[in-house]
């Protein structure tokens, strides 16, 4: 039986974690789950206490502030391979990503290294109007200036068997805050890795408020611009599957 870690990382999620939690113990009872919370000023870290109680699975990494995102994300990619696991899952725990479609990301790993879940080839955006505009934005430029095959750059919706775990820890980024996920896809089609699709629908966050800072946005227009000029440097990495899908 394959091992599985599924992943999220909370800064004030009180009115969410509950349901990721319990969802994606539902729909993945074999796996171990992993929350890396920046000590939440609101309920999250109480919540996740009561939970690990009721759920052994459950394991909460509790940091002493916000951190940011990315940080998150390689230090669960670290427990991956710490830990001998087949697979990393990784969320948003605010209802946008749903533990019932885990199950096709995770089956579209058989036969790939990594695996983005699609809003755009078979899947659906159902947030608000402005959120789904600035995703498509994101999205289409991510497209021409770093193709490889992808539909969708962006989202944290992902899964990584043990060579994109491998992949991402010898890394060095560049890139930091939302930018860093756009790279993180750019690492492993520089090592020359099968980069995967899933689709899946995307939700508004069912409570809370967005954590993005706007300034985000700029960021990372910059960030691919600059990934961007790597590649024409170095023009004899290949473009993946060349964006021709
Ligand atoms: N640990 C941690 N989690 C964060 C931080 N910023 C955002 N998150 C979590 O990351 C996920 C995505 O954040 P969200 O605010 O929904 O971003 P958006 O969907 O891009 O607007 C949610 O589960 C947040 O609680 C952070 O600095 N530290
Ligand atoms: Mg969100």
């Amino acid at each position: 039986m394959a091992t599985e870690l599924v992943f999220t990382a909370t800064y004030c999620e009180q009115e969410n974690i509950e349901a990721w939690v319990r969802g994606v113990h539902l729909h993945r009872p074999a796996a171990d789950i992993l929350v890396v919370d920046d000590s939440s000023p609101d309920e999250t870290g109480a919540i996740l206490k009561r939970l690990q109680s009721e759920i052994p699975q459950l394991t909460v990494h509790t940091r002493p502030g916000k951190m940011g995102l990315s940080s998150a994300h390689l230090y669960a990619i670290d427990r991956g391979i710490a830990g001998g696991y087949d697979r990393v899952v990784t969320m948003d725990a605010d209802g946008s990503h749903q533990p019932s479609q885990i199950a096709r990301l995770i089956e579209a790993s058989d036969s790939a290294d990594f695996v983005i879940g699609t809003r755009y080839r078979g899947g659906s955006h159902q947030a608000a109007r402005f959120r789904r505009f600035l995703s498509l934005g994101a999205n289409k430029a991510a497209r021409r200036l770093l193709p490889m095959g992808l539909s969708e750059y962006t989202t944290s919706f992902r899964v990584f068997t043990p060579s994109a775990m491998s992949s991402i820890d010898r890394a060095t980024f560049e890139c930091g805050g939302y930018a860093f996920f756009i790279e993180c896809l750019e690492v492993m089609n520089n090592d020359g890795l099968v980069l995967e699709e899933a689709p899946i629908d995307f939700l508004d966050r069912t409570g809370g408020k967005s954590k993005i800072p706007r300034s985000q946005i700029l960021l990372s227009a910059k960030a691919l611009l600059h990934l961007n000029r790597q590649r024409r440097r170095a023009p004899a990495i290949a473009s993946g599957r060349g964006g021709s899908r």
